[in-house]
Parts: C-alpha cells; sequence; structure tokens
C-alpha cells in the first residue's frame, strides 16, 4: 500500500495509525503541504485527489480519499478481529455519526491550528475556534455520560474503535489553535487513556506517553 502523506497533518496519522496497528506494511509518499501547496499541484489533482487533499490511500490499484473512508477500508479489509470497525447496525450507526463529527472537527479545531501555526491568515480563526468549542463541549457530554457508566470510548465496548481514532488527533492538538481542554474534563481523560494504549505512536505535537 502507499500513503500520501504529510507528517504534520492530524489526518495523515489517522491512517498512518491504524495501518500500524494492523501490522500492515506501507510505503510514505511525502507530499510538501506547507510551504510546497504540493496538495494543489497539477499532478496530483490529476493523479491522485481531484479535491487536492491529503491523506489519499492506494492499495493494489484502488485509490481511496479521507481519513475516515479510509480507515473504514482499512478496518473492513484488514481487521479480522473486527476491534477497529465493530460489526452490528447500532455499533456502526453510531460509529458513523463520530466519523461526522470527526469531519466537523477538522473543518474547526484543524483549521485554528492551521491558522495559528502554519501561517494560514485566510482562515477565520474565532469562528473556527467557536465551532471547535461547540464540538469539544459536546464530546465532553457523551464522554462524560460513557465514563459514569464506566466506558472510556466513544462507542460501548471495552475497546476504542475508529470512531475514538478519526475524532482524536484535532483534539489532542486543539492547543496548538489556541484553543485549551481545561474546560472539558472528560475530553481531557479520553485523550490520556486513548494515547496510554499499547498500540499508541505519537506525532509531531502528540507526543507518544514517556517520550
Ligand atoms: N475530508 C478530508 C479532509 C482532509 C483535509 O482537510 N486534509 C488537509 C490536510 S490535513 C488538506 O489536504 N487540506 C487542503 C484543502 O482542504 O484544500 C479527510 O478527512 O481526509
Amino acid at each position: 500500500m502507499k500513503l500520501y502523506d504529510y507528517e504534520l497533518s492530524g489526518n495523515c496519522w489517522k491512517v498512518r495509525y491504524l495501518l500500524n496497528a494492523l501490522g500492515q506494511r506501507f510505503d510514505r509518499q511525502p507530499i510538501n503541504f506547507h510551504p510546497g501547496r504540493e496538495h494543489k499541484s497539477a499532478w496530483f489533482i490529476e493523479q491522485v485527489n481531484p479535491l487536492g487533499q491529503i491523506p489519499v490511500l492506494e492499495d493494489g490499484g484502488f485509490l481511496l480519499r479521507d481519513a475516515q473512508a479510509i480507515l473504514v477500508y482499512l478496518a473492513s479489509a484488514y481487521d479480522p478481529s473486527g476491534r477497529w470497525y465493530p460489526a452490528g447496525a447500532r455499533a456502526r450507526g453510531e460509529i458513523q455519526l463520530w466519523l461526522a463529527v470527526a469531519e466537523d472537527i477538522t473543518r474547526s479545531a484543524s483549521a485554528a491550528r492551521l491558522h495559528d501555526g502554519f501561517g494560514f491568515a485566510h482562515i477565520d480563526l474565532e469562528a473556527a475556534r467557536r465551532s471547535a468549542r461547540a464540538l469539544f463541549r459536546q464530546l465532553d457530554d457523551h464522554l462524560a455520560e460513557r465514563q459514569q457508566q464506566g466506558q472510556r470510548w466513544l462507542v460501548a465496548g471495552e475497546r476504542s474503535t475508529i470512531a475514538d481514532l478519526a475524532c482524536f488527533p484535532y483534539v489532542a492538538l486543539a492547543p496548538e489553535g489556541g484553543i485549551a481542554l481545561d474546560e472539558w474534563p472528560a475530553l481531557r481523560r479520553w485523550v490520556w487513556d486513548f494515547r496510554h494504549q499499547p498500540e499508541f505512536i505519537g506525532m509531531p505535537g502528540i507526543l507518544a506517553p514517556g517520550l
């Protein structure tokens, strides 16, 4: 498999994380997202992703864009245990809900980080932060309820799923966009729990425990 990848992208990290957790070997094709804007180059738009976005996965000639879609694909194809994308109508319905929230988190918390950390001045910072905070409150309320029931993850079960993985990076990286997590204790506990899983790998800005 080949991943069109950028080291500092939380969306690319999600895909690297699952590939690692599933023990899948893959090649990384680095895309110079910043400052090179290679994802908007003619070759990338023509040959890889007409939307000019990363990540994109290539598996035996099959090209798939969108981090959440790639997580569903990888878990369906390469996780016979069903841990990451559990079967069952309710679990799958709930997972889909959180995958949609993950996209909203990219549009808000990740945008604030791009503004502050990468100098993307065209982004409406206050609107991005406001939307991220509304989503984080929703996540915190949900996780607080789950934690009261003795559960740790977004979807009922003993182990994290692609729902948690999809939402995780831009929550953990939110302080880089000026969004502190102090107000949301259940969300902070979930970040801590996610980071302390045995398969955890970090990325710049999200260190693995002990580093
Ligand atoms: N829905 C896409 C969004 C991916 C996305 O926003 N990627 C960023 C890098 S992390 C990007 O390529 N941004 C350029 C753009 O949106 O034009 C996904 O989840 O993969």
